[in-house]
């Protein structure tokens, strides 16, 4: 190991654990400083981000070819344990639960996001296109990483063809109809969905050179709907 591999991510060297990042497609989502009752583990005084956006993750994924029945978590909680290790934080993954970690109310403090009319949160530039993969939990008062400072851009947004998009209207009343949707996934109408990503989310007109590749919405469509055999 180098010695720049054991600079603790103070001031400038906050680019390290970017930099240890970017190695595997994925980016600093912001950070905040945690009160009691965020949610972040005892002693955590400054909680950063972790997620992706754009094609690099889905890159270094496939390059690294994990395989298994969960691969996308398995890898990101065999490197980002290895980072957090690295830089002595600790990790938190928004995919272990229930109880879930409260990812989506950290994610408003850390960075310019904005609830969507479809109850996911919209970045001003990727759109509908970005997730989180994992928080880094330190000890320390670190520097926190820029982040963009946009407005919501659904505020602009008269139409609303996220909302009018879906074959089902999962989204037509109060929240997310899951059940109504995996129901329609489960019949050959369902394909487009499960091939391409939700119908719904592919809608938006922003970000839209950010969206899922075929294969990662796919991955991610048939991850939801493992969970949710068809009722018979
Ligand atoms: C449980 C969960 C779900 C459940 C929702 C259960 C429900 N609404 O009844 C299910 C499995 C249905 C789900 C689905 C999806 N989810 Co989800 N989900 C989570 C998870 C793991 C925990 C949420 C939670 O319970 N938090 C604790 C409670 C106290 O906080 P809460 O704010 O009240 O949580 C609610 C919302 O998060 C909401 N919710 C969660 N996901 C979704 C998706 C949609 C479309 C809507 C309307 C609401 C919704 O349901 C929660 C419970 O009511 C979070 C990760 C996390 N740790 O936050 C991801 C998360 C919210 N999901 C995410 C995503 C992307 C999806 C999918 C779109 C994934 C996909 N296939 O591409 C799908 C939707 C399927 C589709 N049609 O495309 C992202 C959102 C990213 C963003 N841009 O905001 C998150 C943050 C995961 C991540 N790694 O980034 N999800
Ligand atoms: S289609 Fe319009 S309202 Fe819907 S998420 Fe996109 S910008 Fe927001
Ligand atoms: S995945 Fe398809 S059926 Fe489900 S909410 Fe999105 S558009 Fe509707």
């Amino acid at each position: 190991m180098s010695d720049s591999e054991n600079i603790r991510p103070k001031g400038d060297s906050l680019a390290t654990v970017q930099d240890a990042l970017a190695k595997h497609g994925l980016i600093l989502r912001g950070g905040f400083y945690p009160q009691s009752g965020d949610g972040a583990p005892r002693g955590t005084r400054t909680l950063l981000l972790v997620g992706n956006a754009g094609p690099a993750m889905w890159q270094a994924f496939k390059a690294a070819n994990p395989g298994g029945r969960d691969p996308l978590n398995c890898w990101t909680r065999k490197l980002l344990s290895e980072i957090a290790d690295r830089f002595e934080a600790r990790v938190i993954y928004p995919f272990e639960g229930p109880p879930y970690a409260p990812f989506v109310a950290w994610a408003t403090r850390a960075e310019a996001v904005h609830p969507s009319p479809l109850g996911i949160l919209i970045h001003p530039k990727y759109g509908l296109w970005h997730a989180w993969r994992g928080a880094l939990a330190f000890p320390d008062l670190l520097n926190l990483p820029e982040t963009n400072t946009s407005t919501a851009p659904c505020v602009d947004c008269t139409d609303r063809p996220c909302l009018t998009s879906c074959p089902v209207g999962a989204f037509a009343d109060e929240g997310y109809d899951v059940a109504g949707c995996a129901a329609h996934l489960h019949t050959p109408q369902g394909e487009d969905c499960l091939a391409e990503g939700c119908r719904a989310r592919r809608a938006c007109p922003i970000g839209l050179d950010y969206r899922y590749e075929p294969a990662q919405a796919a991955l991610h469509m048939a991850a939801f709907l493992r969970d949710r055999p068809p009722i018979r």
